[in-house]
């Protein structure tokens, strides 16, 4: 129980049902390079120009952990990094290079689910409460994804997995680089008393200092204060501190993927070669493209069929409509006229394709009125 003023209210209480994961690449930028070059591997890396051939200016972006032996950190200038570590391998940052590997990171996170909240080019919060796999254990979600960003960009990450994103965030960085921190309802108690203030969201430095003063260094010091005695020390962020050394953090993983289209495919192998065959491959494909639109709540105004024949030679046909879809028998009508109207089975089809796209979410707003109103209306 808290008061204010007159007011009274119940201790925040943790929700403990959803599951959020943290990834945050290791040394980023640099891992990129060292991965790239392989002269740069076991090396000193400081992503920057060498203050050498820039009169001493410029900042470190990032350095590789065996740079990181010797002070040198992100946001540093170049010339003490340089003066810190003149051994070191300086390189120039690529930015639109790193960009398109954080692309390819984030593929991987929508293999498993589409609540993907990047906050930078190196990390993202995921919400895997409800994921694509169907896993019921967030730890080997988080192993799968730590496995598939290591074998197919060779690049290592840390994840934190618990049930809100600031316990999440704080497990990733707990054991880095390719480390994976695990934080239950149960455990988290223990492990934010034991955090030093600094880890707190909010926390400043200029306040660090002010509260080491009052003899508050840890979590389970901040924990002591009253909801009241937060306010005052931390003003408008005071409220939060009190909920978040508390295991409480009600955000939620805020996505920023709309889905732009949603298809299904299948190759044959020996060819077909009757419409019958084909008409029943995509009243199947129409189904399960019905069943994946119902899963991502969304329909779509544009039917698209893809037809490969046994030469290779690919086609694709669209039609757009007025009104949005998404009922397997609609979408077989669409992808049916397109097929009459541009297919030959006799040709020999290796593979059939239906994607709906303009998707847009199912909602009260663009839902179709039934066609025919009843009578009593
Ligand atoms: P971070 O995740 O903060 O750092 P990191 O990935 O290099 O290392 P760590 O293993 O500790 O996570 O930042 C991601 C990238 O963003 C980093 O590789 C380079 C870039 N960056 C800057 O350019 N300037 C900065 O001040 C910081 C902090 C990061
Ligand atoms: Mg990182
Ligand atoms: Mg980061």
């Amino acid at each position: 129980m808290r008061t204010i003023g007159m007011l009274r209210f119940d201790d925040p209480q943790i929700d403990g049902s959803r599951k959020i994961l943290h990834v945050d690449m290791d040394a980023f930028y640099a891992s990129i390079e060292q991965r790239d070059h392989p002269e740069y591997r076991g090396k000193p890396i400081i992503i920057a120009r060498h203050p050498k051939e820039n009169s001493g200016k410029g900042v470190v972006a990032t350095a590789s952990y065996e740079a990181r032996k010797y002070g040198v950190h992100s946001a540093m200038a170049a010339q003490e990094a340089y003066e810190r570590c003149p051994q070191a391998i300086f390189v120039a940052s690529n930015h639109s290079y790193y960009q398109e590997v954080s692309r390819q990171v984030r593929e991987i996170f929508f293999r498993y689910t589409d609540q993907v909240e990047p906050l930078s080019i190196d990390e993202a919060f995921l919400d895997v409460t409800h994921n694509k796999q169907g896993l019921p254990y967030a730890m080997d979600i988080a192993k799968a994804i730590q496995k598939a960003i290591y074998q197919e960009l060779q690049l290592t990450c840390s994840i934190g997995v618990s049930y809100n994103k600031f316990i999440a965030k704080l497990a990733s960085d707990y054991n880095k680089p390719f480390g994976m921190t695990v934080i239950t309802p149960k455990r988290a108690p223990a492990f934010l008393e034991g955090l030093p203030i600094e880890k707190f969201y909010g926390i400043g430095q200029r306040s660090v200092a002010k509260l080491h003063d009052q003899g508050i260094y840890t979590g389970a010091d901040l924990k002591a204060l009253s909801q009241d005695q937060c306010l005052t020390l931390f003003g408008k962020t005071g409220l939060a501190i009190y909920e978040r050394v508390r295991g409480v953090d009600n955000r939620l993983v805020k996505t920023v993927r709309q889905r732009k289209s949603l298809g299904k495919e299948t190759t044959f192998y020996p060819f077909l070669y009757h419409d019958e065959e084909v008409e029943a491959v995509l009243r199947e494909l129409a189904q399960s493209v019905a069943k994946s639109l119902a899963k991502h709540g969304v329909h779509g105004k544009v039917v698209t069929l893809k037809l490969r024949y046994g030469d290779f030679n690919t086609m694709t046909r669209q039609q757009s409509l007025h009104d949005p879809i998404k009922d397997s028998d609609s979408i077989y009508f669409y992808a049916l006229d397109l097929f009459r109207d541009y297919g030959e089975a006799s040709q020999g089809v290796r593979l059939l394709g239906i994607t709906l796209s303009d998707l847009t979410d199912v909602d009260f707003e663009n839902m179709q009125l039934p066609l025919y109103p009843r009578l009593s209306d």
